[in-house]
């Protein structure tokens, strides 16, 4: 009786984390196509339960990348040429600004990045479960649920890069390219010298300090690239990019 009572509770409480993930999820979803018209063929109900395969049941340390592929089939996305923005290590600036001004799109701006953004989900093995606490840390172990949906999100979304892209990069650190991010790891191995023009670096800096163009880790990016690719890179400070924040009417190309 003693165990039956545990499982039934243990179900009772957790259940309700089920059945909110699925509810912010499809909220979010929602709210996503209605200011974003151009989202509208997309069926939010059909994306949580492509979401929902990928990870219920399995250990939330076994969840590999290729799990999300069915997600990431079932969402449709126009890609946005020539305003692709991709950053590393400097999600807060990046964002502030693609909130601001119309000039960029990040993955967050994307359908499923802005639903999944800020969430932590996970399942369990013999569970038909959602959880949304007790899962593994970014770096508890590789294949972990939230860490290969970025993964495989990331993937997709460097894989329909095109036109000029521009990547937002953090000036203030040793390793503006950091060899074991998701901009490193994944996306610029994914970008296509067929579908691309330019790679255009935006490192971002602190008042004249900080790291160059002419860092190694950016000569190290630049050697990545097809050399199809026009690439370059400018140093832009920090506040210059605060003030297109605070003017959000200023021309997208006048910022840098
Ligand atoms: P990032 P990326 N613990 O700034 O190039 C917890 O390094 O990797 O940039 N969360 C983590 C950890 C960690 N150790 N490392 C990374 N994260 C999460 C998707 C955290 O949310 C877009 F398209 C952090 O803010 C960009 O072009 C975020 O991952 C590119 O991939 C980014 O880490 C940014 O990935």
């Amino acid at each position: 009786l003693a165990i039956s009572l545990g499982v039934a509770l243990s179900h009772r409480l957790s259940s309700p984390s089920s059945e909110s993930l699925k509810k912010t999820i499809i909220d979010k979803c929602e709210a996503f196509i209605q200011n974003n018209k151009s989202s509208s063929a997309n069926d939010c109900q059909k994306i949580w339960s492509a979401f929902e395969q990928a990870f219920v049941g399995k250990d939330p340390c076994n969840v590999p990348m290729e799990a999300y592929d069915l997600l990431i089939h079932t969402v449709i996305q126009d890609p946005v040429c020539n305003r692709m923005l991709f950053w590393s290590k400097t999600k807060k600036i990046v964002h502030d600004f693609t909130e601001k001004t119309d000039c960029f799109l990040t993955l967050e701006d994307t359908l499923v990045g802005f639903v999944m953004n800020g969430l932590t989900w996970c399942g369990k093995e013999e569970s038909n479960e959602t959880f949304t606490t007790g899962c593994p840390g970014w770096t508890d172990c590789v294949n972990n649920t939230v860490r290969s949906f970025w993964n495989r999100a990331s993937a997709a979304f460097a894989d329909a890069a095109c036109g000029d892209v521009t990547a937002m990069l953090n000036g203030s650190i040793a390793t503006p390219f950091s060899p074991t991010s998701i901009f490193a790891t994944i996306e610029v191995k994914r970008f296509k010298a067929a579908k691309m023009k330019s790679l255009s670096v935006v490192l971002v800096t602190k008042e004249n300090e900080g790291t160059t163009c002419d860092d190694p880790s950016l000569k190290d990016l630049q050697k990545e690239i097809d050399p199809k690719l026009k690439y370059n890179c400018k140093a832009v400070p920090e506040s210059k990019i605060q003030d297109c924040i605070s003017q959000p009417d200023t021309a997208c190309g006048a910022c840098w």
